[in-house]
């Protein structure tokens, strides 16, 4: 079959631009990228047909510069841009712009990013298909007196959250009222700096959710399927690090109602294109609507495992205008498949990008293995953008086979040169919490050995630090001796006697 696009530019750089480039070549779609000059022998860059400079390093002088991307397209011919995430994946104006210029965008109507982009918006949507959300307010909270009034009918703790947030920024815990004029200021100046917007909501307080997301596809022809779900409840600081799917904790009639929710809430925005709706899920199984990623996200090769579909080729196919082709009892889930991502960061100090030249380099291979890769031995991780060099990926037919292959893989993955979160990787699949299926968005700062969320690994330095110099001028001699406190202890490496739960 003809090809939909003759040419496509991707927007964006690193392993899911390569992702993108080998779903065009296959369909035969002649491929140009973009790149800084920090990207100049980026694999991306290397591996398409045609590459575009686009400028200085920083990310709003490329990346990010709408129209510098767009002339690129006219430039070289390309009928359609693919943004990848991040960058403009979710940019509505982005979005316009394209359509402005002749180009096809290939992700959802501007007005369905706008609608999902403002959580009070979405809120409202959910409201409406009666998709379950976390008790809470759905329009602005116009003061403190009515903040008081809605946290304690809801009852504390409660969540003050900005309504163009999302992905935890400007999110306030509040456990009693004494904390929430201080929290609602904080919220408010945070939310206004950081999204020029200033507007915030409370919810109930969810304690340890789980996070479970529904991947969804929709044509431009009224049809709205879901892939099924992903468990990424490994996070660290709103950072994922393993994402699975199936969800251990997900039986076949939640995976329906969460499936028909999550379809409800697309249709409802008149949704196209490939999106994500994130639930919380509490340890009685409730779900709750959290917010909708309007974009491919990271994770998305889990689903293709275990649904045997090319999600990038469907996107271009959907915004070509092509049919589904398929309806939602056609889409079989087979198997377990589960995510790595593999940083260029330093995991024994607070997780900081060790960005650098990779000196050695051995992906693991064998069957069901997939190393989705934007790095290569030789090359020089840049320090301007995020520290995600490659995700590693693996199928099996059960959660455990699964489980062994991670492992197995991950013990053959080598990386010199730069720090990676590899070692992190292999001790989070060995966990037996993790064997059990008892994931919750805790994991991370349970995990011993002060890999938590490293604030408290980092405050216990600075004491530790501190009560060296104290007892050094009081007392000469070596300081802060094996007898030092528990700040002390927790202050060394692999020393984390002190945790808070
Ligand atoms: C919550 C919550 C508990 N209760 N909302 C964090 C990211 C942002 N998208 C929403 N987040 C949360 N919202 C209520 N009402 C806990 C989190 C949360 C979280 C959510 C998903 C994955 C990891 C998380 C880590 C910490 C907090």
């Amino acid at each position: 079959m003809a090809p939909p696009f003759a040419k496509v530019l991707i927007a964006n750089r690193g392993e899911i631009a390569v992702r993108v480039i080998r779903a065009c070549r296959e369909m035969g779609i002649v491929t140009v990228a973009v790149f800084s000059e920090a990207d100049r022998e980026a694999l991306h860059v290397l591996q398409a047909d045609l590459a575009v400079p686009l400028g200085p390093p920083p990310a709003a002088l490329c990346y990010l510069d709408q129209d510098k991307i767009i002339a690129a397209a006219r430039a070289t011919g390309a009928q359609a841009i693919h943004p990848g995430y991040g960058f403009l994946a979710e940019n509505a104006t982005f979005a316009e712009a394209c359509a402005a210029a002749g180009l096809v965008f290939i992700g959802p109507p501007p007005a369905a990013v706008r609608a999902m982009g403002d959580k009070l918006a979405a809120r409202r949507v959910a409201a409406r298909v009666g998709v379950p959300m976390v008790p809470g307010t759905s329009e602005p909270l116009a003061d403190g007196a009515e903040a008081a009034r809605v946290a304690a009918e809801i009852g504390y703790p409660v969540m003050i959250k900005a309504a163009m947030g999302g992905g935890g920024k400007g999110m306030r815990l509040v456990h009693a009222y004494g904390e929430l004029e201080g929290a609602l200021r904080a919220a408010r100046s945070e939310a206004g700096s950081a999204f020029g917007d200033a507007t915030i909501y409370i919810e109930r307080y969810i304690a340890d959710p789980r996070h479970i997301e529904v991947q969804v596809l929709a044509d431009a022809h009224g049809t709205v399927v879901h892939f099924g779900e992903r468990e990424c409840s490994i996070q660290r600081r709103h950072q994922k690090l393993v994402e699975e799917s199936p969800s251990p904790f997900v039986d076949a009639d939640m995976r329906i109602r969460m499936g028909e929710a999550a379809c409800r809430l697309a249709a409802e925005v008149g949704y196209v294109n490939a999106g994500t709706v994130e639930f919380l899920v509490d340890r009685e199984r409730n779900f709750y609507f959290l917010e909708m990623n309007t974009r491919l996200q990271v994770e998305h090769p889990v689903t293709e495992f275990v649904t045997g579909r090319d999600l990038v080729r469907e996107q271009i196919r959907i915004a070509a205008g092509e049919k589904l082709g398929y309806a939602q009892e056609d889409i079989a889930f087979n198997g377990h498949a589960i995510e790595c991502r593999i940083n260029a960061e330093d995991p024994d100090a607070n997780f900081m990008p060790s960005p650098g030249k990779i000196l050695g380099l051995r992906a693991p291979g064998g069957p069901w293995v997939r190393d989705d890769s934007g790095v290569y031995e030789g090359y020089t991780v840049p320090r301007y953008y995020d520290t995600l060099m490659a995700k590693l990926i693996v199928w099996a037919p059960d959660r455990e086979a699964a489980i062994a292959r991670m492992d197995r893989a991950l013990a053959e993955y080598h990386v010199s040169g730069v720090r990676t979160t590899l070692p992190v990787l292999r001790r989070i699949v060995r966990h037996p919490d993790f064997a059990a299926g008892r994931l919750d968005t805790g994991f991370m700062e349970r995990l011993p050995g002060g890999h938590g969320s490293g604030s408290r690994r980092t405050v216990a330095i600075i004491a530790a630090v501190l009560e060296a110099y104290e007892r050094a001028g009081r007392q000469p001699g070596p300081p802060a001796p094996q007898g030092a406190g528990p700040w002390a202890r927790a202050g060394r490496p692999g020393g984390s006697s002190w945790r808070a739960r």
